[in-house]
């Protein structure tokens, strides 16, 4: 035997077809939209304009004092509801603070899926009941906790798999690297989908990464990359429904790049005037996700007056109610911070516990 033929010495894996296509995936606007169901784009359509509307009337609570932060997806819609829609009940999604409104369109509560942001809660739903993870503020650790999940649910031989939302700040964290790294060597059910909106607060793409795409980064791992518009719906609702199957069929994970842009600034908090240019901003607004779908619908004469209508006046009850149900103010116990933060509270929480205990009876005296 020579060094040539033991395993270590030839590649394990083709490359090439993990290789991401060398421009965004688009459908919309395309010849190839004409084979998309009717239903299917009207469907998809009442869900951009319900997720604009929801970040819209989320940002107002910032203004209004009824919500401490909030992360706006604003011109993210398209990934964020695929990402909701490319989920069987039994599948799980892994959200970074950014992705409430996938956490929305997963079916969970829009007032609970704000708790967190209101700093009311640790979670606000049941991740369980509805198989979403907590929207995850540390970058990237939700992971491989995604990994984790699908890989324990392949080995019960449970029919689940995972989808794990990051940015493209997130890519540069070692938790990126480990995830993908254990999902590609374990083959688990799990899809990475990475929204590059351009910007990790005020870094940009090139000052994250020298990569060609971070698609690319799945081919160092094993796993094939799809480079996909990601304010495009159809496409991102395709690519995503794709990999999933792809993964619950045991073909392993699949890294796919979300090319977007975060129209909003990082937060209510940040002002983005201080590091990119307005007309950066103007050029993604012409090729905003809801728009694009418009175009679509009125091109094959989709778009009519009871469909504009409905999801308007569905995106405005939501809105309404989401309004009326956050401006009531909630009734919180505070000793309720020290529950479900560990099975078994450290010694230091049980401090904590009795200091806030004790300052609370204090004040309760005074
Ligand atoms: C581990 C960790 N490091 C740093 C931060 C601070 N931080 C919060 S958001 C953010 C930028 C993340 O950018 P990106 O991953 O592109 O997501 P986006 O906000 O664009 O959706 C940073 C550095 C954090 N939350 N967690
Ligand atoms: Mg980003």
């Amino acid at each position: 035997m020579t060094v040539l033929d033991t395993p270590a010495w030839r590649p394990r894996t083709d490359a090439a077809p993990l290789l991401p296509d060398p421009e965004p995936y688009r459908l919309l606007g395309t010849p190839d939209a004409a084979r998309l169901d009717a239903a299917l784009l009207r469907s998809l359509y009442g869900q951009l304009v319900r997720g604009r509307r929801y970040n819209q009337q989320a940002t107002a609570l910032t203004k209004q004092g009824r919500l401490a932060v909030y992360p706006s997806s604003t011109g993210q819609e398209a990934g964020e509801i695929a990402a909701a829609l490319a989920l069987r009940p039994q599948d799980w999604l892994f959200p970074s603070y950014r992705d409430t409104l996938a956490v929305v369109a997963r079916g969970v509560d829009p007032v609970e899926a704000l708790t967190l942001l209101r700093g009311d809660w640790h979670t606000g739903y049941d991740p369980r009941a509805c198989r979403v993870a907590p929207l995850s503020t540390p970058l990237a650790t939700q992971l491989p906790h995604a990994v984790g999940l699908a890989h324990a649910a392949r080995l019960r031989g449970d029919d689940v798999a995972a989808l794990a939302m990051v940015g493209d700040g997130g890519t540069s964290e070692g938790d990126f690297h480990e995830a993908l790294n254990f999902a590609a060597v374990w083959q688990a059910p799990v899809v990475f989908l990475v929204q590059n909106n351009g910007f990790a607060i005020s870094v940009p793409l090139a000052k994250q990464t020298a990569a060609p795409t971070l698609a690319h980064k799945a081919v160092g791992y094993g796993m094939p990359g799809r480079l996909v518009d990601g304010n495009d719906a159809a496409a991102m609702h395709e690519v995503l429904t794709a990999a999933m199957d792809r993964a619950r069929s045991g073909g392993g994970p699949t890294l796919v790049e979300a090319v977007t842009y975060r129209i909003d600034a990082h937060t209510n908090a940040d002002d983005a005037t201080r590091y990119r240019e307005d007309d950066e901003v103007a050029a993604w607004r012409t090729h905003d996700p809801v728009t694009l779908m418009e175009c679509e619908l009125t091109a094959r004469g989709l778009l009519d007056d009871a469909l504009r209508t409905g999801a308007a006046d569905d995106a405005e009850a939501m809105a309404a109610d989401l309004r009326e149900r956050m401006h009531a103010t909630p009734v919180l116990d505070p000793m309720d911070l020290f529950a479900h933060v560990y099975a078994e509270p450290t010694p230091q929480l049980r401090e904590q516990r009795a200091q806030l205990q004790a300052e609370l009876e204090a004040e309760h005296r005074s």
